[in-house]
């Protein structure tokens, strides 16, 4: 069976599995919410990694499926943990060939009715290159989420074509900023002047600013001092399975 005839089989069979990993404040270390990272259980190559099956997902049109599993796991997994006592937000990669489209608009709002997640706790993660495919009708849908009450993020900040005129055109709150950038910036002096310029950028537009891929206690202290607000990263966690993070939630209190 060719791979993308499996892909489609096995996530109609509940194969893609998601794991989450944790986001916090830099100020507190205090975790707010979870970022969902979509595995493949593939039944004879075991764990695949998204960047082994999105790309396939994106050229055979599963990509509205894979989402939607995605979005299935990852909202009631929430639901669950604010049941319990944890106002987590979780965030949701769409790619560049996301149905961003009238359809996710009411699976969104179906899902967050379902499971009893109220919309602020939900942040969609959108690439430049989602945006740039098609700015008119993307415009309408993030509109259309953003009065739903969705937060809506944008991933790999700085590595895109036209982040700024984005940040002005589009109902976004949270900017990421590229691993790419943090990873190196204490040994880089142009990384971590590129840092300096989103925290900035960010403070000023009121946005959210979160540092992807802190690896260390001295880049965590470095965004500090810059006013950055959110990190995600090894230091704080690797992604890992839903069932381990609600061990590794109970663990840290
Ligand atoms: O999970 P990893 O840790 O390997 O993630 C690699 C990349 O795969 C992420 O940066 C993201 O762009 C993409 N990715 C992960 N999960 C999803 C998902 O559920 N949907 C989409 N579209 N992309 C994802
Ligand atoms: O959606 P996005 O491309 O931003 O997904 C985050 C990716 O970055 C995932 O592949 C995740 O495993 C990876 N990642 C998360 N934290 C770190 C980190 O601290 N260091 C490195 N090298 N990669 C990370
Ligand atoms: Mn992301
Ligand atoms: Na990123």
């Amino acid at each position: 069976l060719a791979l993308t005839a499996e892909l489609r089989q096995g996530i109609s069979a509940g194969q893609l599995e998601v794991y989450v990993q944790p986001q916090a404040s830099l100020h507190t270390g205090q975790v707010l919410g979870v970022e969902a990272l979509v595995r493949w259980r593939h039944p004879r190559h075991g764990l695949l990694f998204p960047d082994t099956f999105i790309p396939l997902a994106e050229r055979n049109g599963l990509i509205p499926q894979l989402t939607d599993a995605v979005l299935e796991q990852a909202v009631a997994a929430c639901g669950r943990w604010r049941r319990a006592g944890h106002r987590l937000t979780v965030s949701v990669n769409l790619s560049a060939r996301s149905n961003l489209n009238e359809n996710l608009i009411a699976s969104v709002q179906q899902l967050l009715t379902r499971h009893g997640v109220p919309a602020r706790a939900l942040t969609l993660e959108i690439t430049e290159s989602s945006v740039i495919r098609d700015p008119a009708r993307t415009r309408i849908v993030l509109d259309r989420l953003h009065d739903l009450g969705v937060g809506l993020s944008i991933d790999d900040f700085g590595t895109g074509y036209s982040s700024l005129s984005y940040l002005r055109q589009l109902p976004v709150q949270e900017v990421k900023i590229d691993k790419s950038f943090v990873m190196n910036m204490l040994a880089e002096a142009s990384d971590a002047a590129i840092v300096r310029s989103i925290v900035d950028l960010g403070t000023n537009l009121d946005l959210t600013v979160v540092a992807e891929g802190v690896e260390d206690a001295a880049t965590w202290a470095e965004l500090e001092r810059l006013g950055c607000t959110n990190m995600q990263g090894f230091y704080l966690a690797a992604p890992m399975p839903l069932a381990v993070f609600t061990d590794w939630l109970a663990a840290r209190e």
